[in-house]
């Protein structure tokens, strides 16, 4: 008997009993066969909603609407801003440097989503629980204010509308996820082919509004039942369902699509592990501590094999990862702390950067810290990994600083009981002392306290990508966004759509942008986090990044 299916089937008793359905059909299956039965025969849809989810809310528009037009009046540019002002490593702005710089022939610019944070519609047409679906129903606390993703933006049944309205603003990209859940929504076995035909029709309709497709094939919404089977992403077994499920996407969608992304921020969705316990089932063979690292290898080994099986099958828009992370500055001139910056870049950026841009493999740093439990890569898995995006695609919102412990990074990777270990760098986003302990940047919403406005390190931030990883078809910045604080609780609408610091962001962003590019760097384009308003994750509809308003009650 595998010990993870333990709480599995715990949990589902447990729910079975309070609830006294009589819909469950796992009550007679004992661990050992759950783990080796394939779905339907073991749990059926509706169990795994019914089991671990529960009822879910419908919103009352639940037909595709069409689109109406979008009143101009609508479509106001934003009164001037000044740029900000320059300090220590910072570039003066553009305006001051060359009023007449344009984006190069080709730049393309958009707007971007994730399925799951706007597409509502849950249980629309046979999709299957993701494993957010389960934690926000069912973890009391993970989301602030325990609110779901039931209908969020409606986007499943508005997707015209909102396509129509990117077309207005005068963009000329779309990047939006599909949800791995609705084409499969066992994550693997049978397909969904209202699924397939929903975002074909998204599809068609960017195109015909002049708006090219950006697709992502995962955004974090992993199918439960894959959680419950074996314990996700930890678990070697991920690889192949998810190069099953991306080799039905790109060959249904083929060549209409001129920019793919196959995994969105690999860091973000390994640090999620593990997830709570009790919910699913997990794979408790690993050590809690490991799991974002043995994730962090099986995403490289699926996002390779996808990468190539998709160029096998003849596709030609460019594919990509999308990674993550901040701007990375030593808190101050001392060498340790150069040290934990480069400490900082090889853990986060690195650890997927690397791989597939250097040399099949993670940065020193990791593979050390990795040894005792990780096994290396083969020659032939390092071969697979590496070269495997067309571009560096970085969700690039803010900047840090960095410092290393007390005591120094060294003396921290040799002592498990440090508090900074198994990283052993600290950040914070305040300067040091002797610089007055200003802030880095304005903050955004107090739901998001990661995000700063630190748009002055922008040019800096894009060479240290060119000269590091040397992509050879360019950087692109995948999001960029600020959430404006405390706009959740205004009240006044010309008040909440009047985003002071998030309109100077995008406008200090977007000329730091042609600075790097004037100085050589090939930045080919950029897309604003987000085209609306939707569901932060576990900041809930609190934190809004919208550059539309939406109102979620
Ligand atoms: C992105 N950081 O995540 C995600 O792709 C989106 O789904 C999310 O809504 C958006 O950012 C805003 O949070 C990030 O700490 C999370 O640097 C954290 C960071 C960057 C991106």
């Amino acid at each position: 008997m595998k010990i993870w299916a333990l709480p599995f089937l715990i949990q589902a008793c447990l729910i079975a009993c309070h609830s006294g359905s009589d819909t469950v059909r796992i009550g007679t299956n004992t661990a050992a066969n759950l783990t080796t039965l394939s779905p339907p025969t073991v749990i059926t849809w509706d169990d795994l909603w019914d089991l671990y989810v529960g009822p879910v809310a419908t919103a009352t528009l639940n037909t595709t609407m069409a689109a109406t037009p979008i009143p101009t009046a609508e479509l106001i540019p934003p009164p001037h801003l000044n740029p900000a002002a320059s300090s220590r490593g910072q570039q003066v702005p553009m305006a001051t440097k060359n009023s007449s710089w344009s984006f190069p022939k080709g730049f393309w610019w958009g707007v971007a989503s994730a399925a799951y944070q706007v597409e509502g519609a849950v249980k629309a047409e046979g999709r299957g629980p993701s494993i957010w679906d389960a934690l926000l129903h069912r973890v009391t606390g993970y989301s602030v204010a325990n609110e779901t993703a039931d209908i969020a933006d409606n986007q499943y049944y508005m997707y015209k509308q909102d396509i129509a309205r990117i077309a207005a603003l005068g963009v000329n990209t779309y990047s939006f996820s599909i949800s791995w859940s609705r084409v499969f929504p066992f994550g693997n076995g049978q397909v969904n082919q209202l699924a397939l035909d929903h975002y074909d029709d998204v599809i068609n309709t960017c195109i015909e509004y002049g708006v090219e497709p950006s697709v992502t094939l995962y955004h974090w919404d992993l199918p439960l039942y894959l959680q419950n089977s074996y314990g996700g992403w930890p678990s070697s077994q991920i690889v192949d369902d998810f190069v099953n499920y991306a080799k039905v996407i790109f060959s249904y969608y083929g060549n209409k699509v001129p920019r793919w992304y196959i995994l969105n921020e690999p860091i973000a969705f390994c640090y999620d592990y593990p997830l709570p316990d009790n919910y699913f089932g997990a794979n408790k063979e690993i050590p809690t501590w490991q799991q974002p690292y043995w994730c962090g290898r099986h995403a490289l080994l699926a996002h390779s094999k996808a990468y190539h099986l998709a160029k096998s099958l003849g596709i030609n828009g460019t594919i990509s990862f999308k990674n993550n992370g901040g701007y990375k500055i030593p808190l101050t001139n001392s060498t340790e702390d150069a040290k934990a910056v480069e400490r900082a870049w090889d853990f986060f950026e690195g650890w997927f950067a690397n791989p597939v841009f250097i040399n099949g493999n993670f940065p020193e740093a990791l593979k050390s810290f990795f040894a005792s439990f990780l096994p290396d890569f083969t020659d032939e898995e390092k071969q697979m990994i590496n070269g495997t995006s067309d571009v560096f695609a970085h969700d690039a919102y803010t900047a840090e600083f960095y410092f290393a412990p007390k005591g120094g990074v060294d003396a921290c990777v040799q002592n498990i009981s440090n508090p900074y270990w198994p990283l052993c760098f600290g950040s914070t986003y305040n300067n040091p002392a002797s610089a007055g302990g200003w802030v880095i940047g304005a903050v955004a919403d107090p739901l998001s306290p990661w995000l700063h406005k630190t748009t002055e390190w922008v040019p800096a931030f894009l060479h240290f990508i060119a000269d590091k990883w040397k992509p050879k078809g360019g950087i692109a910045i995948t999001e960029f966004g600020f959430a404006e604080p405390f706009e959740s609780v205004k009240t006044n609408k010309p008040d909440i759509v009047f985003d002071s610091i998030r309109s100077s962001y995008y406008k200090e962003y977007l000329e730091g942008i042609l600075i790097a590019i004037d100085e050589g760097v090939n930045v080919v384009g950029c897309l604003a986090w987000s085209i609306l308003d939707n569901l932060e994750w576990r900041a809930g509809y609190g934190s809004r990044f919208g550059i539309h308003f939406y109102l979620i009650k």
